[in-house]
């Protein structure tokens, strides 16, 4: 039998309200023991009802007043246990007394995600909608934080347990023909077959796919301002970032480290990365190290802006830029418009380009419609979606063995070898919803949760 749990569910740190929560055998009558209610009929009690009352702290013989019990009998709790939560006043050395009194009552302090991972295996959740949970409890932006709430509702393990069930009839086509085939002449229909499996692997593609789709939206953008030394490109960051967060100079090789802020321009949840300008030549020391940072922000960002000085001539770290800006989602921002255009600057029509004078501000309210357009998010399909690595993993491994099942008939391959690819995929899928799960991913889920949750 599981032993009791308790933990500080809030944040530590003094606040308004604090809340320690226990769960597992005996909770309620430790609850019993500490908290006496100011209605005399109590205990028992009541389920999930808010009972105003008062701490008794036994070890220092003293009561705290203005608390709140609510008590949740197993198996219709959060974890299935029995479980109680104390609201109290919340100071942290009190929080911290009342997790002591429990200990001395026979609780434990709970792990990371420990409530949430019995939860999981009393069956009162399944793995995906408790990693749901846990994007909710840690998204950093709003469009992250609704969109995790949105897939909690256990949509994405039905959609595959339906299609695992698919899967299952598949499979059991294929050793009925295995079995039976040769002695009673059952036959493969094999057309039907591909179709079925085909229809499969490209559902199974189509939701591995919203990953990216949300991805943006959960973690916001990574958009690095890149180009040439001196265009500009940290004037730009201050003015979107709104506060003079990067130092500006008229000394070219200014930048040298990656600067972070994120914002939100016209709904579009960001994080920009200021980075070091080019400078054909340098290559070495403090600056060359700050142009091999800016490389390395330019290849694993989401999208870019590319600054270009309008009043000079187009060279050759600006082309290189633009040039690497194309395989992303970008815009160019051309600046220092205020000195002039020069004839020779001549940007790539393909990308979205504005011109502006970071200096005079001609133009800048501009930006920000255009980084909208440019970076906004594709809004995801309704339905059940992909929002952890994890499970994305499983639905590649689900998806490629589909696919090289529907290979394997279409090469007229044995249904031995197809049946086999079929059980890969269902084990993938088996994983994703946490019927199959190894200890350590398990393990690794759930460390990724608060204390207390
Ligand atoms: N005339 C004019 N000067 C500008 C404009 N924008 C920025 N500057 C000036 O250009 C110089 C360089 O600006 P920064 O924002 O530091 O340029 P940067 O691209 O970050 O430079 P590095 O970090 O060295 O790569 C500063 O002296 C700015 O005041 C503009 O629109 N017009
Ligand atoms: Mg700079």
């Amino acid at each position: 039998m599981a032993d009791s749990i308790c933990a500080i569910s809030t944040y530590p740190q003094n606040a308004a309200i604090g809340i320690v929560r226990a769960s597992g055998p005996g909770v309620l009558e430790m609850a019993g023991q500490l908290f006496v209610s100011r209605d005399p009929s109590y205990p028992p009690f009541p389920r999930g009802r808010l009972v105003v009352g008062s701490i008794t702290l036994l070890t220092r013989g003293r009561q705290i007043p203005e608390c709140l019990l609510a008590c949740f009998p197993g198996p219709r709790s959060y974890t299935g246990e029995d479980v109680c939560e104390f609201q109290v006043p919340g100071n942290v050395l009190l929080l911290g007394e009342i997790m002591e009194e429990l200990v001395r009552l026979g609780c434990r302090p709970a792990e990371k995600g420990e409530f949430t991972r019995r939860a999981w295996e009393n069956g009162r959740m399944d793995l995906p909608a408790a990693e749901m949970l846990n994007e909710l409890i840690r998204a950093r932006t709003r469009e992250g934080m609704l969109l995790a709430a949105s897939q909690m509702d256990g949509a994405l393990s039905r959609r595959i347990a339906a299609m695992r069930q698919e899967l299952v009839d598949l499979i059991t086509c294929l050793e009925a023909v295995i079995e039976f085939g040769e002695t009673e002449g059952v036959a493969l229909d094999r057309a039907a077959m591909i179709e079925r499996s085909g229809r499969l692997a490209a559902e199974l593609n189509e939701l591995a796919r919203s990953f990216s789709a949300v991805r943006s939206l959960r973690e916001g953008c990574r958009v690095v301002i890149a180009g040439k030394a001196n265009v500009g490109k940290s004037s730009l960051f201050n003015y979107l970032a709104g506060t003079p967060r990067a130092i500006v100079h008229d000394v070219p090789g200014t930048t040298r480290d990656v600067l972070r802020e994120t914002v939100e321009i016209g709904g579009v949840t960001m994080t920009l990365h200021d980075t070091a300008g080019f400078r054909a030549g340098v290559v070495d020391g403090v600056e060359g190290e700050g142009q091999r940072r800016s490389q390395t922000a330019m290849a694993g960002c989401d999208g870019m802006i590319v600054v270009v000085d309008g009043s000079a001539p187009l060279e050759e770290p600006d082309r290189s830029v633009v040039a690497a800006a194309r395989a992303k989602r970008s815009m160019v921002i051309v600046n220092k418009i205020d000195l002039g255009r020069h004839p020779e600057c001549r940007v790539d029509t393909l990308v979205p380009t504005i011109e502006v004078s970071a200096l005079v501000g001609t133009n800048c309210e501009g930006i920000g419609p255009l980084i909208e357009r440019v970076f906004r998010g594709e809004s995801p399909a309704e339905g059940p979606m992909v929002m952890t690595l994890r499970q994305k993993r499983c639905l590649g491994r689900a998806g490629e063995a589909a696919r090289r099942a529907v290979a394997g008939l279409e090469a007229g391959q044995a249904e031995e070898i197809v049946a086999e690819e079929l059980r890969a995929s269902a084990v993938g899928m088996s994983e994703l919803i946490g019927e199959v799960s190894p200890q350590e991913v398990v393990d690794r889920i759930f460390a990724g949760f608060c204390v207390g949750k």
